[in-house]
């Protein structure tokens, strides 16, 4: 049976992975509609990803005894100036889960609940690989600067990126 701090704990992070597919799909449709169709195509399949992460989280918790419940959501930012802005806002709000992920990880292990460290080991890798792409975006955008050639690029290789499809099978 899992512990009610660490239950509530996750219930937190499923909200955050909620939310974060919410951002995402606010984001692709920004690109949607704005002439960026590979960058759409990419968010999308992120939120798809966030989406994924909070299942799984659900699919634990229930598992372990507890009870999985949804909490409330805010309305994602939908007003966007260019591309590197989204970008640069994927990386901050990646950063803010990283520390989530952390957080979440200290109550498990604080509370001696080696299953759930365990299980969180996947989520802190995750972000790291998450961080590490969104970081390298984000460089190639700076670089591309306003120039609209370099951008038609970039959305082509955010496409591409989103065609290889997700990295993991864990459902
Ligand atoms: Fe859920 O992995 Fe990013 O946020």
């Amino acid at each position: 049976m899992i512990g009610k701090k660490i239950e509530e704990a996750i219930l937190k992070q499923i909200q955050v992975e909620e939310q974060s597919s919410r951002i995402y799909m606010a984001m692709a449709s920004w690109c949607e509609v704005n002439g960026f169709p590979g960058a759409a195509k990419f968010l999308f399949t992120h939120s798809d990803e966030e989406r994924m992460h909070m299942t799984k989280l659900i699919n634990y918790l229930n598992d372990k005894g507890g009870y999985a419940r949804l909490k409330d959501l805010d309305a994602p930012e939908y007003k966007f100036k260019s591309l590197l802005d989204i970008f640069d806002q994927v990386l901050k709000h990646e950063e803010f889960v990283t520390a989530s992920i952390n957080k979440l990880f200290e109550i498990a292990f604080g509370e001696k609940d080696f299953t759930t460290s365990q299980f969180l080991q996947w989520y802190i890798e995750e972000q790291i690989e998450e961080e590490s792409m969104f970081k390298g975006i984000l460089d190639k955008f700076r670089l591309v600067g306003e120039q609209t050639g370099g951008l038609f690029h970039l959305d082509k290789e955010l496409e591409a990126l989103a065609n290889a499809g997700p990295k993991e099978e864990f459902l």
